[in-house]
Order: C-alpha cells, then structure tokens, then sequence
C-alpha cells in the first residue's frame, strides 16, 4: 500500500519538488496527496498546482489564536487521510495539541546540525560563530521547537568568505537528497518514533541520526 503524504509549506517549495519528484520514481511507497501553505500565493503551490496535486491556502492571519488555527489546521489535514504529515519550509510553530494529534507522524527539515541553532537564521548564526561546518536535519516534530528525535543529517563545510546564500544553496542540495530518502524509509514503515526517540529498522538512532558520518 503506498502511504498518502501531506506536505506543508510557507514558501518556494524546494524539498517539495525533490519529494514529489522521489514519488514519481519507481517504487517509491508514496505519493503526495495534498499541500497546505499558510501563505497565499507560494511558489510551492504552483509546483503543487502544476503536478495535479490539491494545494490549499490556510491562512493564520483568519485566525485569532494559534490554537484555533491549529484546529483548523487539523481538520484540513484529516480531509487528504494522511500517513504522514511532512513540514517542509512550513514556518509557523506548532501548538502541542498539533503535535499529539500527529504524533509520530511528523517530519521537519531543519537547516542546521541538531542540537545546533534551533530556531531560524540558522545559516548566518553558523557563519557568524565561525564554524567550518553546517548542514541539515531531518527530526520528528515533538512539543519542544525543532527538539524532536533526529533521524538523518548532512553535513557541509563552510568556506572562508562564503554569504549565507552561498552556504543556503550548499545545504538545499543535501536537503534534497535526504528528505526524500527518510520519507521513503517512514512510508516503508522502518522508521518508528517510540518514546520520542527514533527507531530504525528497530534499532534506536543515536542522537545525530542514522550514519551522520557518511
Ligand atoms: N512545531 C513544533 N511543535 N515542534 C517543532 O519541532 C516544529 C514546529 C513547527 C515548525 C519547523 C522549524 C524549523 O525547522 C518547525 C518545527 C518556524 C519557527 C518560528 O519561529 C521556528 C522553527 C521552525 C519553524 N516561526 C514563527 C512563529 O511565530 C514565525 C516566523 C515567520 O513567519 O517567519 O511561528 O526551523
Ligand atoms: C529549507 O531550507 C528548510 O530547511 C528551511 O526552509 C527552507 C525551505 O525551502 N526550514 C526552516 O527554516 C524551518 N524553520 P523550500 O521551501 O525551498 O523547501
């Protein structure tokens, strides 16, 4: 049975395309089935648009909390009968009763080497502290912001001179390869959260993921 994936947005919609682009190959066990942004007019949902794949616009500005919001949120989701729900670029934070209703159902890519630089500008704080390298993970969202169980990261070198948009477009081309291959391993059911860790193939992951080295 191919899993049905819902995939958030709030922008360009990169990781998307690399996703949607991984479903088409053969034998993948999945298929994107619905997008949801919280900004209107993305360029992500116009990849959506463009693959047939039903984009929705679900803004938070018509909400008046964040907890109503997720609701909404919630609801809207439910509609597409997901198996797994993929934060890609999705940039609103949220509420812990989200995060129970999905539980172990959400990923996020985050552009950093977890524990590091949670939160956001994460590429000029890891230029700024001088660091030689950088790079990306891909967790399970939990309560606590980008806290959650890493699964895989990729890591990068930073280079004497380089502007955040140079190391940007060094960790978007990891960000690519390794998004789709963890949501091929959740849609083939190796990859489990139990007790907010990770387990692959059974195994628990360490705390930098599976084979962060390589
Ligand atoms: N929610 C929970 N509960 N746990 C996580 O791990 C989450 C999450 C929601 C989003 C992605 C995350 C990232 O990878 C993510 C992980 C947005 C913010 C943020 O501060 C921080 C982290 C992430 C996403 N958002 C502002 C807010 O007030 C809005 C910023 C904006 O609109 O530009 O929600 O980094
Ligand atoms: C990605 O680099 C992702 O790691 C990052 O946003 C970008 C989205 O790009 N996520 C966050 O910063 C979450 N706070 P995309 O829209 O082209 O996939």
């Amino acid at each position: 049975m191919r899993s049905r994936i819902v995939v958030l947005i709030s922008g360009s919609g990169t990781n998307l395309q690399a996703i949607i682009n991984a479903c088409k190959s053969e034998n993948y066990p999945g298929d994107v089935v619905g997008v949801i942004s919280n900004k209107a007019n993305v360029y992500g949902l116009t990849r959506a648009q463009e693959e047939n794949i039903d984009a929705q616009v679900l803004s938070h500005q018509s909400y008046d909390s964040r907890e109503s919001y997720d609701q909404a949120l919630i609801k809207l989701i439910d509609t597409f009968k997901p198996d797994l729900v993929v934060l890609a670029g999705f940039m609103r934070i949220l509420t812990p009763a989200f995060v129970q209703n999905f539980n172990g159902k959400l990923l996020n890519i985050h552009p950093s080497l977890l524990p590091k630089y949670q939160g956001l500008n994460t590429h000029q704080r890891a230029i700024d502290a001088g660091d030689t390298e950088h790079g990306v993970s891909v967790h399970f969202v939990t309560e606590e912001l980008d806290g959650g169980p890493v699964i895989l990261q990729a890591k990068v070198p930073i280079f004497a001179g380089d502007s955040a948009d140079d190391l940007i477009a060094r960790v978007h081309e990891q960000e690519h390869r390794i998004y789709p291959l963890v949501v091929k391993w959740f849609c083939q059911q190796r990859l489990v959260m139990e007790n907010e860790a990770a387990l692959f193939d059974g195994n628990l992951l360490p705390a930098s993921g599976y084979a962060s080295e390589e």
